[in-house]
């Protein structure tokens, strides 16, 4: 018989806690620490809490072993119960499988078994370690044989005998081992869908000490529950069902349904109410007050375009998001179900983080690049067969990342807000249909999805069986504002579909933080000039948005703004090998240095380039490039002339990522302000500007944060924002001028902080397109090697520590490891290496050289000049050379 192979395995039983602890060491381990009681309780059985009297009783019984009973009634006497053995007087475990047929009616004669297993079982550890040394290593428990299917969810597949053990039946190894009877309420196992609808619904509370109890409201009588055994089995059906809510049943004496019902909170049932469907689709129940009914809902009409239907599917590797969500090939994407295995992965990972997606709104756009607009219509497809009730997407599908982050958090009215959105983006990468697309998610407060929800969206990728679509759903005009509302015939379920402005609720955020009319008045001086360029990327609509819409700029200070799906063949990527025509018009060369400017050319005071998601941005002045970590220390230095800042008391924090040069660390010192250090990846700044709101610690807010990739952003939202970085400099640059002098410029601004604070020489090295077997084989090599190369010098240079970063999250505790080979020198120099986590396919090597200067009188040279002797330190620290077999990097920036 054909079937799954991957069902071909044996549940043991949860006789296998003892094997468990002793196999894992865990039961010595736990009697070495002093540890002497155990108590083990089913996880499904809600009533067993750590009750502090039963424990007294089993610490002054001196029994190495006590079960919980219940009282035997009439509906529980097909299941085990606890008898004496006759020849010695043990209590023993008896379970149905273990009784032969012609002794049915005495095992089920609830006069002579009076008492069943709760599986509640207080153990002592010491007796339970004397059994198992006795019997070498194992407890000898009694086998039980079940007959089953190996698809336990396709009753027609192969039937097979499952063995399995019970904890309970150890009671027969421990010499005097007892039981007590104790109340229901220690026994309230949630198995059917029928107990767990019941529980989550009105008729049940939880009470302080977070257990769930009857509602006073029942007088002691809980409803009677029986649903569809084929339609109500696992508890994805029922999710599925109730998925708009669960019904109130708090009046309810017994609720029936035959056939597949979907239910919503809006449903009331009191008495008897009993709902049937005899379609072969499911129905709707009316969101109303039924009492006492029969309802044949089978003529009803059908959920029409929202009938989802469940594809199956099976898991494909590597859809691990990186530093920045899921980015592979674009073809890779197309294929089948690819998408839709990590879009219903990612979907399941945020119900089951306990967010209700069928309240509020999901948000969905991307940088535009090619497959975005396929992508966004399968997205709305399966968000509205998840329950998705709300969806807004980007005019064109276009939104950049801050975008989303800003529509997200600001984005009203407050029953409609944003729950979460998909952005379809892979940045800076290539795109086309030969090249890169990537998709990411980002929570409620518009933060890049944590790493616990990027660890549950990859375990759920690993073991998806279907995912959810309405194909009946019509595609989405999306190429203009507007919205449509798709329902079902009865009109009682919808799902509403806005097309929104790509730039307004972003662009009147930027108003609310930056002085806009500081920055008009310096950008309409006679001897001010600057351009921007988008790179063909998304920001081109924010940049016109703002500088033409806003400042009167014209057109031609806007470079490439028009978004194209493939960022016309470039890397959309703001640095100086990228963003080539802005460096040369801004009179300089790729590695920075200012170009002799021919007679007769003027050169722009002021560029900035975005990538291809705007969020990040190179900030340049008339023939001198600002590298990204001095951006970053500029800004904070001078955040109070920005109103966001100033109106809040001036800036408190700033945090930068590990390889990001430690310029901003000495203002931080200067100016007092907390300082963090953490892995690369926007995701860990959101727990510091969260870290009130959210954690109810201190708070660390206003906050600025940046990146050595060209990252620099606030808590204005919770991703960088390359628009914001560019209006910071404009809103600086403006606060620096005075009437009737001549323009400050951005290389006296820069010049002037490294007088005062000295000058962070910093380079970055990037190996593209590796081998990633000889990449990791590198990183092994200086992971091992971490000791030895401890203290190692090199010309003048020593190797103070060589380390492997890690960062302990001190906002919610996590730990985050292996983030960066650091080898720390005593001058205070830097190398560092890392692996990037967003490289659609093969590997990139990162190499980070730093070296502080803090002589006025040398902070003339060229980057090239400054770092030259760390270079040839670098290669043979790492020796790329003989694992990747190159040592030219790809891109110096
Ligand atoms: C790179 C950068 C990192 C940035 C990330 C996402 O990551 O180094 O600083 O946050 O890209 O930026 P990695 O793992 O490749 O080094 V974006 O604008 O490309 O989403
Ligand atoms: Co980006």
């Amino acid at each position: 018989m054909q079937s799954n192979r991957d069902n071909e395995w044996c549940p043991p039983g949860h006789g296998d806690l003892y094997s468990a602890l002793v196999g894992t060491g865990r039961l010595d381990s736990l009697l070495s620490s002093g540890i002497k009681y155990m108590f083990v309780s089913n996880s499904d059985n809600l009533g067993a809490t750590l009750d502090l009297s039963i424990l007294t009783h089993f610490a002054t019984s001196d029994a190495p072993f006590m079960m919980e009973c219940c009282v035997r009634t009439e509906n529980d006497k097909k299941g085990g119960h606890l008898a004496v053995r006759e020849c010695d007087g043990q209590l023993i475990l008896r379970e149905s499988a273990m009784c032969a047929d012609e002794d049915t009616p005495h095992f089920q004669n609830i006069e002579k078994y009076k008492y069943f297993n709760t599986n509640n079982l207080w153990i002592r550890l010491d007796k339970l370690k004397e059994i198992v040394n006795k019997f070498d290593g194992f407890v000898p428990l009694p086998m039980i044989k079940n007959m089953k299917t190996v698809d336990p969810k396709d009753p027609d597949s192969q039937k097979v005998v499952q063995l399995e053990t019970a904890m309970g039946a150890a009671i027969e190894c421990f010499e005097g081992a007892t039981a007590i009877t104790v109340n229901r309420t220690r026994f309230a196992p949630v198995k059917k869908s029928d107990d767990l609808i019941l529980l989550r619904s009105d008729a049940y509370t939880i009470t302080d000490d977070f257990r769930p109890v009857l509602n006073p409201l029942c007088n002691g009588k809980a409803p009677i529950v029986s649903l569809d055994s084929k339609c109500y089995k696992m508890v994805g059906d029922l999710e599925k069902a109730t998925r708009y809510g669960v019904p109130s049943l708090v009046n309810c004496t017994r609720l029936t349904i035959k056939g597949e019902v979907w239910l919503s909170r809006r449903c009331i049932f009191e008495g008897d109410i009993n709902l049937v469907n005899t379609s072969s689709e499911p129905k709707f129940c009316p969101g109303r007050l039924f009492g006492n009914s029969k309802v044949d809902l089978t003529a009803a009409p059908g959920l029409g375009p929202l009938k989802p239907v469940s594809v199956s599917t099976s898991p494909i590797e590597g859809q691990k998001p990186g530093t920045s969500g899921l980015r592979k090939k674009t073809k890779i994407f197309q294929s089948e179900n690819y998408l839709q295995n990590f879009v219903q992965s990612t979907l399941n990972a945020v119900v089951a983080s306990g967010t209700d997606i069928t309240e509020g709104s999901l948000l969905i756009g991307g940088d535009g690049r090619f497959f975005n607009p396929e992508a966004i219509q399968i997205i709305v497809k399966m968000a509205a067969a998840n329950g998705v009730r709300r969806i807004w997407i980007g005019e064109n599908g276009l939104l950049s990342t801050p975008a989303v982050s800003a529509i997200v958090r600001e984005r009203g009215p407050v029953w409609q807000r944003a729950f979460g959105a998909f952005i379809l983006t892979a940045s800076h990468n290539p795109g086309g249909p030969d090249e890169d697309f990537g998709i990411k998610y980002n929570g409620e407060h518009g933060q890049p999805a944590v790493e616990s929800v990027t660890n549950a969206i990859f375990a759920n990728t690993k073991t998806i069986s279907s995912y959810q679509t309405c194909p009946g759903f019509p595609e989405v005009d999306i190429s203009s504002p507007g919205s449509v509302t798709v329902t079902n015939k009865s009109k009682d379920l919808s799902v509403a579909v806005e097309v929104i402005s790509t730039t307004d609720q972003h662009v009147a955020l930027l108003k609310n933080i930056f002085d806009f009319p500081a920055i008009k008045a310096l950008l309409s001086r006679d001897d001010f000039a600057m351009v921007y360029d988008s790179m063909h990327g998304v920001n081109g609509p924010y940049a016109r948005a703002v500088f033409c819409g806003e400042f009167g700029l014209p057109e031609e200070a806007m470079m490439n703004s028009t978004p194209k799906n493939d960022f016309n063949g470039g890397h959309a990527d703001p640095n100086l090998t990228y963003a080539k025509e802005l460096v040369a018009k801004l009179g300089l060369t790729k590695t920075g240095e200012a170009l002799p400017v021919p007679p007769g050319t003027s050169v722009p005071n002021f560029g900035a380039a975005a990538d291809g998601d705007g969020d990040r941005n190179m900030i340049l002045g008339n023939s001198f490039f600002v590298t990204p970590s001095d951006s970053l220390a500029v800004i904070a230095a001078n955040a109070n002339a920005i109103p966001f800042f100033a109106s809040q008391g001036g800036l408190k924090s700033v945090a930068r990522s590990m390889p990001t040069s430690g310029a901003v660390d000495r203002v931080a010192k200067e100016l007092n302000l907390s300082f963090f250090e953490t892995p690369t990846g926007w995701k860990f700044f959101g727990n510091l500007m969260d870290s009130k709101a959210l954690f109810g610690k201190e708070d660390f807010c206003p906050l600025i944060c940046g990146e050595e990739s060209f990252g620099t952003g606030s808590n204005h939202v919770r991703e960088k924002d390359g628009i914001w970085a560019v209006l910071a400099w404009l809103n600086i640059l403006a606060s620096k001028q005075r009437a009737g002098k001549p323009l400050v410029s951005v290389e006296s601004i820069v010049r002037k902080h490294w007088s005062h604070y000295g000058r962070n020489y910093y380079c970055r090295y990037d190996y593209e397109g590796m081998d990633k077997v000889g990449a990791n084989k590198m990183f092994d090599k200086m992971r091992a090697d971490r000791q030895a190369n401890t203290g190692r010098k090199f010309g003048s240079y020593e190797i103070a520590t060589a380390d492997e970063f890690q960062y302990h999250d001190p906002i919610d505790g996590s730990v985050s490891k292996q983030q960066g080979i650091r080898f720390l020198f005593s001058d205070g120099s830097r190398i560092i290496f890392r692996l990037s986590g967003t490289a659609g396919s093969g590997a990139t090597v990162r190499c980070y050289l730093e070296k502080y200067e803090p002589d006025v009188e040398l902070h003339g040279l060229t980057i090239a000049d400054a770092l030259g002797d760390l270079v040839p330190v670098a290669l043979q620290l790492c020796d790329i050379k003989t694992f990747c077999g190159t040592e030219t990097p790809t891109v110096i920036t």
